[in-house]
This record gives C-alpha cells, structure tokens and sequence, in this order.
C-alpha cells in the first residue's frame, strides 16, 4: 500500500477538503485521461472513472479533470465516479494549438518539469527560452536533460551550446540508451515531487522515463529518416510513479508550444541576464525596444547578450501581450453582449406590460 505522499500529496491539497470529504469520497490521483474515462490511482490500486454530471457539463474544458490531478471520486461498482477536482496548486498550460486565446491543460501539480532536447534532432536554445517562460508562468521548476549524449560530436558547435545552457539552467547531459550520465539525474528527483517530461517528438522523453524506471513501461520509436523528426509515438499525457522516488508524467512531443497567461507577465524572469540589466535602464518601465540609454540595447550592440537571444525575448514577450489582449477582447465582447440581453429583457417586459 502506498501513501498519499508517495503519489506527491502535500498539504496545499488539504485546505481544499471539506470536513466530511473523506467519509463520503474516497481520494485518488488521475494518471491517465482517456477519451471516455480516466484512470485514477488511489493508495493500493488504479480505478477506472468517469464524470458526475456536474463536471461533465462544466463550461470550461480547463476545470475538467487532467493528468496529475487530485479528484474525489464515488466507488460505484468496480468503476468511479469523479465528483471534484481539488485546486490545483500548479498548472502547466499552452496556448491551445488553433485558438488565439484558449489555454490547454499538459499536466497539473507538478513540481518541476524535465525539459528535453537531444544532439540528434540538434539543440534549440531558442525553443528552451520559450518552454521555460511558460514554466516561469506556471510557478514550476525546470530541469533542462540534453538527450542522446552518445551522439555528441566534439567538432560540432555542440559543445559550446550545451555549455552556454549549462551556465544558464540546471543541466544534464545524458544518455537515456547508454545509461552515461543518468545517475546525476536520478539522484536529484525526489521522492514524493511530480515531474513532467515536456520536448518535441523523438528526443527520447519516454525513453528516458523506461531507463529511469529500469523496464520498457512505455513505448518507444525512431525518429524518421526522411524528416529527422520524432514519429509521435506517445499519445496520451501518463503519470508513473518510480519506485522510491518521485512521480513522472510523460507526455506526447509538442510541435508547437505558444504562451498563454491571463495576466501581466513579462518573459523577464526567465532572461536571468536581460532581467538583470534591465534594472540599469533609464526608465523604470522602459521596453527594450528602442529607448534611449537602455542597457539591454547597449549589451546587444557590444555582444554581452546575443542578438538572437533578445529578439527572442523581445517576440515571446509580444506574444504573451498578444495573447492576452485577445483575452480582453473576448472578455469585453461578452460584457457587451450581456448588457444587449439584459437591455432586451427590460424592453420585453415593457412590451408585454
Ligand atoms: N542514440 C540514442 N538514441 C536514443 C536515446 N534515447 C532515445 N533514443 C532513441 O530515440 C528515439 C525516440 O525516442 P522516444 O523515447 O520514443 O522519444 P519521445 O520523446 O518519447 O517521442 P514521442 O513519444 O514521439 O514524443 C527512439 O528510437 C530511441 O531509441 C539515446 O540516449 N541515444
Ligand atoms: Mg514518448
Ligand atoms: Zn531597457
């Protein structure tokens, strides 16, 4: 039997029970969501749930529940019924591919996410900016593993990317096939915290998780020869616990992860370079951009900071204002159209008076 801290309970979960939750319901992690139901892992074995009727018509898809959830659910036969998802206390989310201002959920409670990339598909600093100002959004630690290690090719640029991320990140370089450099990682997970693995398709993220797990739990395929991309082998977002440590959550390669946040936020905190010297600029509010005396500029134009580096902070932070003035629109669009209603209902009322 495990505990519920062994599943990553803590007692942020607690102040979100109401005083007879635990006579009525009975308390259990999602592991998995499926098209019609979902798996949900309590202190001695995995049941398969479905939705009471409140959650299943709920207006927003985000409050459904999603893998790595807290849920109360009804035994009901050898099956569950989910009656409610507890507060979250983080939340990985991307803007949702296609929309312009809808957010989708990649895994919840998570305490840090392992971000992968790997020497065959090559390294994307840029890429790794963008996940870790969605990281820094949602309040989780990030954990950079530079996959396939037994690829490294010591004439290449490689080396002195995987410095320049070192510097900057926690970093591991590894290799999930030969077992190189995996103990450093797994010494550093910790029993009881919740990891998400998050990286394009074929870097080895499930890979990864088997080595991790020392058995082939999860499936695996080569990247394409033709497209030198990864084959989308895992489909579905799976929480595994690791014997004695912490609890993992795979999930299947992002082609596209676009930022979403509601509120002011500014990709500062994950420049920690450009941040810092942005306190030495003239105006306190000052953009970047095209300010006089700006010491980020200055730092460009004598190459302190790459130039590729802060047009990448200037678009991420475009984007996130982008995102969120779609958020407004909508919010205003629905004001207005509420107040058309409730105009029409005075004037009906009028009317049949
Ligand atoms: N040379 C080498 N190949 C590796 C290593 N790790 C994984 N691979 C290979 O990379 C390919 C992709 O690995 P997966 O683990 O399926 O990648 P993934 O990130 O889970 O991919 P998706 O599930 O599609 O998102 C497989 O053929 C693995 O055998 C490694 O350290 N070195
Ligand atoms: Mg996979
Ligand atoms: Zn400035």
């Amino acid at each position: 039997m495990k505990s519920l801290q062994t599943l990553g309970w803590s007692s942020h979960f607690e102040s979100d029970l109401r005083p007879d939750d635990l006579t009525n319901f009975s308390l259990g992690r999602v592991t998995q969501v499926n098209k019609t139901n979902f798996l949900v892992r309590n202190t001695s074995k995995t049941i398969t749930c479905e939705l009471a009727g409140n959650l299943l018509y709920a207006q927003d898809e985000f409050d459904h529940p999603k893998t790595g959830d807290w849920v109360l659910y009804m035994p009901y036969s050898e099956l569950g019924i989910i009656t409610r998802v507890l507060k979250r206390n983080t939340c990985l989310y991307r803007k949702k591919p296609g929309s312009f201002d809808s957010k989708q959920v990649l895994a919840s409670n998570i305490d840090y996410a392992i971000v992968v990339q790997c020497l065959e598909i090559g390294i994307n600093l840029r890429r790794l900016e963008r996940s870790i100002v969605q990281l820094k959004i949602a309040n989780i630690e990030p954990i950079v593993v530079i996959n396939k290690s037994d690829l490294l090719d010591k004439s290449s640029s490689q080396s002195a990317e995987i410095e320049e991320i070192k510097n900057k990140y926690t970093c591991f370089l590894l290799s999930a096939k030969s077992g190189e450099g995996l103990m450093e990682l797994r010494t550093t997970i910790e029993a009881g915290k919740s990891y998400v693995l998050i990286g394009a398709s074929g870097v080895g993220k499930s890979s990864l998780l088997n080595s991790l797990l020392d058995i082939e739990e999860q499936k695996t395929s080569s990247i394409s020869s033709s497209s030198q991309k990864g084959t989308h082998t895992t489909t579905s977002r799976e929480l595994i616990l690791l014997s004695g440590s912490g609890i993992i959550i795979d999930t299947p390669g992002t082609r596209e992860f676009g930022l979403a946040h509601d509120g002011e936020f500014s990709a500062d905190s994950a420049f920690n370079q450009i941040a810092s010297l942005a306190e030495q600029c003239k105006y306190h509010n000052c953009t970047h951009e095209n300010e006089s005396d700006c010491a980020v500029i200055a730092a460009v134009e004598e190459a302190v900071v790459p130039k590729a580096e802060y047009l990448n902070f200037l678009k991420l932070n475009k984007e996130l204002e982008h995102y969120q003035s779609n958020v407004q629109e909508r919010k205003n669009k629905g004001k207005k159209l509420s107040k058309i209603i409730r105009n029409m209902k005075k004037s009906g009322y009028k009317d049949r008076k």
